[in-house]
């Protein structure tokens, strides 16, 4: 079943495994992501009293003033294959990233962070009874999605607040996280990926795109560049977001001032690159990821500068000088792997990402396809760029 299926009726019935039965003031879909089904749960005040084990302080849990509102989301596991270990990693993320933030004495840390709420049997996860994965997050209120930035200043806030995350998850202490999706944005392993799917054309999609499978595999040559430069040791494996992108920022309603970054299941061992190559990807071109009119979709450089700055600034002292002589490459690279995971996904007849319309899939391809070209014409003045800041 596809998560888009996921109805308001099995919400309902996750939602008791969160909240006592006659505390729940309402329930409704949220969001627009594509793999996660996500809903808001709005709570009475006082509702969420009742867990045996210890929780977070919830807004209004004293009983009086609003109703604290969760974010239950039902996990996709065609996605993300092992639920509880993307738990562990989220558990130990957010709690680091408390810790942190109120160590530096910055106020309304619940809106700055993430914030498991487990259910009411004291676990992260609750199981449905089809087995589907359940979890719950404390809502944020006040806040908005930064959405695709438009302009320098916005990229900067941006840039800046991926590479606070990152810095402030440079120490997170020992063990390994868990890979919540093995090879994630590994783009010769997603290369592979696409040639499966182009041989197999299993959904008799391959000859109507052979323009588009030819651009990829043209430029198949030097896409594991940074993956060698892990693997010789010049640069290091970071913790990283994995979806960086203005839609995964919320800021304050009130004042745009950056709060907390989001969808964090795929915080995981990376590289600092791939969130900044997805930053480049998504927010230094004024177009939407599935824009029709190519002519429009352009590395635009002062949005450029704006992110990189930010980024930098953000990132302080944790990132290396040989790590920043691939950003400029990054942004290409990554634009590069998202691209054939949409061309991927069309050829296997649209399974993974939700489309909205027919050849959605190819539209995003595409439009990530003029970017490559975009950024490729630009990088050697992005990365001069980025050597002068
Ligand atoms: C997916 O669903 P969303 O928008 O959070 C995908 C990202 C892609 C993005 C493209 C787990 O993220 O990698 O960049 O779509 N996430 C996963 O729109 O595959
Ligand atoms: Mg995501």
């Amino acid at each position: 079943m596809s998560e888009t299926e996921i109805s308001l009726e099995a919400a309902a019935r996750a939602a008791g495994s969160f909240a006592e039965p006659g505390s729940i003031a309402g329930l409704a879909p949220y969001g627009d992501g594509h793999i996660n089904a996500s809903f808001r749960l709005r709570l009475r005040p006082g509702a969420v009293r009742a867990a045996p084990v210890a929780r977070p302080s919830l807004p209004g849990s004293s009983g009086e003033g609003p109703g604290a509102d969760l974010l239950l989301q039902r996990i996709n596991e065609r996605v993300f294959r092992d639920p509880e270990a993307l738990m562990g990693n989220l558990l130990r993320v957010t709690s680091h990233l408390r810790a942190k933030l109120e160590a530096a004495g910055l106020p309304e840390v619940d809106r700055r962070t993430l914030t498991v709420v487990p259910a009411l049997d004291g676990r992260p996860l609750a199981r449905d009874a089809e087995g589907g994965s359940w979890r719950a997050l404390l809502f944020i209120g006040g806040a908005r999605s930064a959405g695709p930035a438009r302009d320098p200043g916005s990229v900067r806030t941006l840039g800046a607040a991926l590479g606070r995350f990152q810095a402030l998850l440079a120490d997170l202490p020992p063990p390994r996280l868990a890979p919540t999706i093995p090879r994630f944005h590994d783009a010769r392993s997603r290369l592979a990926d696409f040639e499966r799917a182009a041989d197999r054309d299993l959904a008799g999609r391959a000859a109507s795109v052979g323009r588009e499978i030819d651009f990829f595999l043209r430029r198949r040559d030097g896409l594991g560049l940074i993956a060698e430069a892990l693997e010789s040791g010049a640069v290091r494996e970071r913790i990283t977001h994995n979806d960086a992108k203005g839609d995964n920022l919320l800021v304050d309603e009130a004042t745009g001032e950056a709060l907390c970054l989001v969808d964090l299941d795929t915080v995981m061992p990376g590289l600092a690159h791939y969130d900044f190559g997805d930053m480049v990807r998504t927010a230094t071109s004024p177009t939407v990821e599935d824009e029709l009119d190519l002519a429009k979709v352009e590395m635009q450089m002062p949005l450029f500068e704006g992110l990189a700055r930010g980024y930098l600034e953000g990132a302080g002292s944790f990132l290396t000088s040989a790590e920043k002589s691939y950003l400029a490459f990054a942004g290409k690279l990554i634009t590069f792997t998202i691209g054939i995971r949409f061309l991927t996904d069309f050829l296997r007849g649209d399974k993974y990402f939700r489309v909205h319309r027919p050849n959605h899939n190819l539209d995003r391809c595409r439009t990530q396809f003029k970017l490559v070209q975009s950024i490729h014409r630009q990088e050697e003045a992005m990365q001069a760029l980025v050597n002068q800041i």
